[in-house]
């Protein structure tokens, strides 16, 4: 079967290093508004993450049933790709994280265009979601996530 192009549906989330998670979720509260619908630790991936809503999910259409979110990004240690990238970089934006209907077969599509993927297989990501990240080298600098969010019922 040919993947459906475009692959990607939405922008599922921005994601974002920052130092300190209260003190950024604080921040992002009182500036924008903005309200924490999830907050999960994810050993794998090295972080203390949280999801601030920002367009909630739409009804129906499982290809669009992620909503939009910003994703905040603390490292749990400095040995991780958040830990680094904020060694590195200073706060700021860290990936992009685009929503698609199938993380499996739209991997499957997009190494087979040559683009490296940091990962082969989905893995648990926030929410429930499947998610798979592209290697920032073969993306124009931008680390680059899938995400094939759980449909809203
Ligand atoms: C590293 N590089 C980046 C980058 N991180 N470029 C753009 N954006 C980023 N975020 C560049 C870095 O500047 C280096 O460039 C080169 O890649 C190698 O970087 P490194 O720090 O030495 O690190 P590596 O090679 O050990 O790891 C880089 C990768 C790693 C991308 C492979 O960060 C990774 O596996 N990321 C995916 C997992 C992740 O980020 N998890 C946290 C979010 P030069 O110096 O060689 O030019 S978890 C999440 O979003 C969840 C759970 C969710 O949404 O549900
Ligand atoms: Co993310």
């Amino acid at each position: 079967m040919t993947y459906p192009l475009p692959l990607f549906t939405r922008i599922d989330h921005v994601g974002i290093a920052v130092r300190d998670l209260d003190e950024a979720i604080g921040w992002y509260e009182t500036t924008y508004g903005l309200t924490v619908t999830s907050r999960e630790t994810n050993e794998t991936q090295g972080v203390h993450e949280a999801m601030l809503v920002v367009a909630p999910p739409a009804e129906g259409d499982p290809s669009h049933g992620g909503g939009s979110y910003v994703q905040l990004l603390e490292p749990l240690r400095e040995d991780s790709p958040v830990g680094k990238f904020l060694a590195r970089n200073g706060p700021g934006v860290h990936h992009i994280g685009y929503g698609v209907i199938d993380v499996t077969q739209a991997l499957a599509t997009i190494a087979g265009a040559g683009v490296r993927l940091v990962d082969e297989r989905p893995r648990h990501g926030s929410m429930g979601a499947s998610i798979a990240f592209l290697h920032p080298k073969d993306t124009g600098g931008v680390l680059t996530e899938l995400v094939q969010a759980i449909p809203r019922a």
